[in-house]
């Protein structure tokens, strides 16, 4: 049997290894096909966790943006790059068909997803997790993988062919 495409999308992990780690392992075994981060990932050591990541995921297929508390662009770049295609500010993707669209914090994502232009609008920054639809548009928030200022950590997988959109909490 054929398995559905599969998209996680996580946010805003501020360096906690321990739920990374997690996440990692949980994205590993749901046999995700694709991996966006929203940004504010902070230290370059991450690349430690994340290298754990199945490898057809850091093979090309994990994408991600800088957050406002993302300081070390260059050694982001150079160690998390490895494996990660960093965009600086927002990164459009076409993976498997949809269009992505994907910033760390925007105010025009209303606007945005009344344009129809994308299949998912993805986002992080407020740490708090936001699944809905706004006409054709999945628009997704994970909430905080750190699980720092509301004590959930949690991410998203979204099924790429029935654009059902699950809410993980670790
Ligand atoms: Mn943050």
């Amino acid at each position: 049997m054929f398995d559905n495409l599969k998209l996680g999308v996580i946010s805003d992990s501020h360096d906690n290894l321990n739920m990374i780690k997690k996440a990692v392992n949980i994205l590993n075994k749901e046999k995700i096909d694709f991996l966006i981060h929203c940004g504010d990932i902070i230290s370059p050591f991450v690349i430690r966790v994340f290298e754990n990541l199945n490898e057809n995921v850091k093979n090309g297929n994990f994408f991600g943006v800088f957050g406002n508390n993302d300081g070390d662009l260059l050694y982001l770049i150079e160690k998390l790059g490895k494996i990660c295609k960093l965009s600086s500010n927002e990164a459009i993707l076409d993976l498997a068909g949809k269009k992505i669209y994907v910033s760390h914090h925007s105010k025009v994502i209303k606007s945005l997803a009344k344009s129809g232009e994308f299949d998912i609008i993805a986002t992080g920054h407020t740490h708090d997790h936001n699944i809905k639809k706004i006409n054709n548009t999945l628009v997704i928030n994970p909430g905080e993988l750190c699980g720092y200022l509301t004590g959930k950590a949690t991410f998203v997988i979204v099924d790429l062919e029935t654009m059902d959109a699950r809410l993980i909490e670790i």
